[in-house]
């Protein structure tokens, strides 16, 4: 059983009034709200042992090297990698598919190499994706996307060749929710001796992943989507694939030995983590994990898919009302639209009601052009929100639609 109560007392971030009322947060799928766990492991690190990591013989520095790779260890456990020799601490899901598309993919693409992504991805993992295909003479593919939401897979046999080198797929839609058929998919692009990446910024935070069950080359998440603080996120790879990678920052930390003419590279994760890291934010993802793993990733998805289930059935009765995304296989996050208001005029008046969604294309804009929009709005979900907010925030939509008839 989830104890609501206790874990909303845990964020200060949700005792807030906004504009009089009571503050509804329904943007994390965007970013999530920090438990004051999190948010002490920072601050102690600041107050009590600032030092940087893996250069100082003194206690503070080996305090903080201490708790830095030890965070290493507990996101190995958490995504169920094999060593925490597979962990690159990163600043973001963003900054890790930029290193795929730097470090690997610009040392085994040529001209005539096929990418293939899906039209459901966000721009993290699609822009970079072009850059690369324009740097190497690669070409871009996509897998379409199904006016339910879901992956039409009907011509992937003809999508995936031996042509394809890099398969990259989001695990669950930021948008539309949609949770992909990921261990599948990995399956496929092997058989075509493709590398695999995995977006997993939106599904790390919500539900229970294994690598090593996926079989995914790499996979890729950010530390403040799921309780952590901004500016650290993970590239998790497959060893002998990381080592067939050219560094992606030169600087210190990531060397072994430097001449004035050449350098030699440090082992694996630190020759991908040049110069001094975001230490603290390392420290409180850290926090964040044991936060999770005390309610228990289960218990987090169980919760959430009770909640989607309340939202959407409410949501259904609302006149003029369009729920984009598919009805099964779905994270916690609503996108709608309704006739007649603009995403952004609805958003602008749940925000006076207290009640934070995100509006517009939320980093997706393939797929409001597949569905013919320019925006919707958005309500995302975590493991803080009650049936209640749900309740008040579908009052609010009833009430808001009352000026536009
Ligand atoms: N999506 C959203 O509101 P960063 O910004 O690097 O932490 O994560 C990028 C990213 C990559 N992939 C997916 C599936 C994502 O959802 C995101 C971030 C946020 O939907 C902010 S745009």
């Amino acid at each position: 059983m989830i104890d609501l109560k206790k874990i909303r007392s845990d964020f200060p971030g949700l005792q807030i009034n906004v504009h009089g009322k009571p503050y509804v947060y329904f943007d994390s799928a965007a970013t999530s709200q920090k438990p004051k766990m999190v948010i002490d492991a920072v601050t102690s690190y600041y107050t009590d042992y600032t030092a940087n990591v893996h250069r100082g013989i003194y206690f503070a520095s080996e305090k903080a090297t201490n708790h830095y790779e030890s965070v290493r260890a507990q996101v190995a456990q958490l995504i169920h990698a094999s060593s925490e020799r597979n962990i690159i601490f990163t600043k973001g899901t963003t900054e890790s598919i930029n290193m795929v598309a730097y470090s690997w993919a610009r040392k085994h693409l040529k001209p005539g190499d096929e990418i293939l992504i899906t039209e459901m991805e966000h721009h993290s993992n699609l822009v970079p994706w072009q850059i690369a295909a324009q740097d190497t003479g690669a070409i871009l593919k996509y897998i379409p996307i199904t006016m339910d939401g879901t992956l039409d897979l009907s011509d992937i046999g003809l999508l995936l060749s031996p042509s394809t080198k890099l398969f990259a797929i989001t695990q669950q839609s930021n948008v539309l929710g949609t949770v992909n058929p990921i261990k599948e998919l990995v399956r496929k692009g092997h058989d075509m001796g493709a590398v695999v990446l995995v977006d997993a910024a939106q599904s790390v935070p919500h539900q229970s992943v294994d690598v090593q069950d996926l079989n995914c080359d790499f996979l890729a998440f950010s530390g403040h989507k799921m309780l952590g603080p901004t500016g650290v996120g993970v590239l998790y790879g497959k060893m002998e694939i990381l080592e067939d990678m050219t560094p992606f920052h030169g600087g210190g930390e990531m060397i072994n030995r430097v001449t004035m003419q050449e350098s030699t590279w440090n082992d694996i994760p630190y020759r991908f983590e040049a110069g001094t890291p975001n230490i603290a934010q390392v420290i409180g993802l850290g926090a964040a994990i044991d936060y999770l793993n005390d309610i228990g990733m289960a218990t987090v998805h169980f919760y959430e898919q009770e909640l989607l289930a309340h939202a959407k059935n409410a949501l259904s009765d609302i006149d003029g009302i369009t729920i984009y995304g598919p009805e099964n296989n779905c994270g916690a996050v609503i996108p709608f639209n309704i006739d007649g208001i603009h995403a952004a005029d609805l958003a602008q008046f749940l925000d006076q009601d207290g009640i934070a969604v995100r509006a517009g294309h939320h980093c997706a804009q393939p797929i409001m052009d597949k569905f013919g929009v320019s925006s919707t709005v958005r309500a995302s979900f975590y493991v803080y929100n009650t049936k209640d907010e749900v309740d008040q925030f579908i009052q609010c939509l009833n009430n808001i639609k009352k000026y536009f008839v």
